[in-house]
């Protein structure tokens, strides 16, 4: 549909941005907190990814939440750190990190700024792994589920708004570069027993915050990337479909329906496939009603038909940040992906599509008919100070105009959508090149050189500036976006 005028967004539309745990915190081993795969995982990516500082979140965040306040959020998104809530396998809460998050809640609160959490992202702590079996094993469910109940008992009274976990759908598709297939040995038909345990976990999040928050609301962070055809071949279609499927759909629709799809039932039959799944589990699945669906998107993916013969090629992602490294996957028989001429790219690499975000809040609605956050859309890019000790990142600016803008286009268009909170607040971790590649509306005035080598951070200036992009959007918030 052609608007006349520029998109409106509704009176209590929450503005704001977002960030994990294990990207932002730092202090890993402090106040208790014990380690996380991801720290493990962190260490060994190359460039960098070392995790151990972050953007020192954790003895910051006052002053990140002045800022946040400053600029005008109406809302935050973050992720709790479990191995900090609880450290060892006893299950015993650990009070200092309740504390903290006591502390980043009530900061937040304080501000008006409505937190928005998610239980989990990537950092799957060591004793999980090594005493439970990991995702591998339905202790883990247990595990997770008291886990929940902590938080629930813990924050419920102030947290209103949950998410499970993060891009389910990612850590399946992308297993070796987040961790989660650390220990598996045949990853292909693991996966699915991996993501069986992950939907209980989800489910039983869901069914606990109905019961423990009193109005609490929550649901599942899905990472989408829409997929379009490379050509108007009808071969080319389904090989969109395919990959739409096998990368995001099965997700959702196991979250919203509580069952898994004859798609992927299928899918399963014909690859010899046979995940442990048990007619109580089915039912506990059923009982899960999400409240809403959160989404992450950046970009926009392109697909072609993939005969069955051809040569199977894994994702081949750019890690360096210089244009042009991206391998794309051929999974034979199913499709394959390829660059989009109508959009640019940025240096990792993404498809710079402002259009993906109008089609996915306009797909999941038509789908799913459930309100919709955004919680993660935003520009990586290589950043550094100019002459006069600013960062004037004028493309981040213009990135995030034309996203909001469709955002507010998918509004207009009937779909209802309750948050935009960006990827992310300050710079912080990518998930496997350092602080490098800058996501912030606020620039942390470090590098991966000196976070690697530093010896502790009272070493480092870590000092937080304001880039061009955060006083833009601080004028488009407090307009609750009028000024574009
Ligand atoms: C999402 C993750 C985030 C974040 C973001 C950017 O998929 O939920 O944790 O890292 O992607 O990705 P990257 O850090 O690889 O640039």
């Amino acid at each position: 549909m052609y608007y006349k005028e520029d998109p409106k967004f509704p009176e209590n539309f929450m503005w704001g941005a977002s960030s994990a745990a294990w990207q932002v915190e730092g202090g890993v081993a402090e106040g208790g907190r014990t380690p996380a795969m991801i720290d493990i995982n962190s260490t060994k990516k190359k460039p960098y990814a070392d995790n151990s500082i972050a953007a020192d979140h954790f003895h910051r965040y006052k002053e990140d939440v002045a800022l946040m306040a400053e600029c005008g959020f109406s809302s935050y998104r973050f992720s709790l750190s479990w191995s900090r809530i609880i450290p060892h396998s006893d299950g015993k809460v650990n009070p200092e990190g309740i504390k903290f998050y006591n502390g980043l809640i009530d900061e937040l609160i304080k501000n008006n700024i409505t937190p928005i959490v998610t239980i989990y992202h990537y950092d799957l702590p060591v004793w999980v792994y090594e005493e439970l079996g990991g995702w591998r094993s339905r202790k883990t469910i247990d595990a997770f589920e008291h886990l929940c109940k902590v938080c629930f008992e813990n924050f419920g009274d102030r947290v209103k708004y949950w998410l499970s976990l993060n891009e389910q759908n990612m850590q399946i598709c992308y297993g070796h570069w987040l961790g989660t297939s650390v220990g598996c040995t045949d990853w292909e038909r693991e996966k699915w027993d991996i993501n069986h345990i992950m939907n209980l976990c989800h489910a039983k999040a869901v069914i606990r915050c109905h019961e423990m928050v009193e109005g609490g609301k929550i649901g599942p962070v899905p990472g989408y990337v829409p997929i379009y055809p490379k050509t108007c071949n009808p071969g080319d279609q389904i090989a969109a479909m395919n990959a739409e499927e096998l990368t995001q759909k099965i997700w959702n629709d196991t979250y919203v329906y509580g069952e898994y799809s004859n798609f992927v039932k299928k899918y399963w039959e014909t690859h010899d496939i046979h995940p442990d799944i048990r007619p109580e589990d089915l039912e506990l699945m059923k009982k899960a009603k999400i409240d809403f669906i959160s989404v992450n998107c950046y970009r926009s993916n392109t697909a072609y038909e993939s005969k069955i013969d051809s040569e199977r090629q894994e994702y081949g992602l750019n890690k360096f940040g210089i244009k042009g490294q991206m391998q794309w996957p051929n999974v034979p028989g199913e499709y394959a992906l390829c660059t989009n001429p109508y959009v640019e790219y940025t240096d990792w690499d993404w498809e710079i599509d402002p259009q993906a975000m109008r089609y996915s809040l306009r797909y999941l609605w038509n789908h799913y008919r459930l309100p919709m956050m955004i919680t993660e859309n935003g520009f990586g890019a290589n950043e550094t100070k100019d002459a006069d000790g600013q960062v004037h990142d004028t493309a981040r600016i213009e990135f995030l105009r034309d996203q909001i803008y469709q955002v507010g286009l998918a509004i207009e268009d009937g779909c209802e959508v309750i948050a935009y909170n960006p990827w992310s607040f300050t710079d912080l971790l990518s998930t496997g090149n350092g602080i490098k590649k800058r996501y912030g509306l606020v620039y942390i005035d470090t590098t991966d050189d000196e976070l690697v080598n530093c010896k502790d951070v009272s070493e480092l200036s870590m000092k937080r500036i304001k880039k061009d992009s955060y006083y833009w959007y601080s004028k488009l918030i407090k307009s609750n976006g009028k000024d574009w």
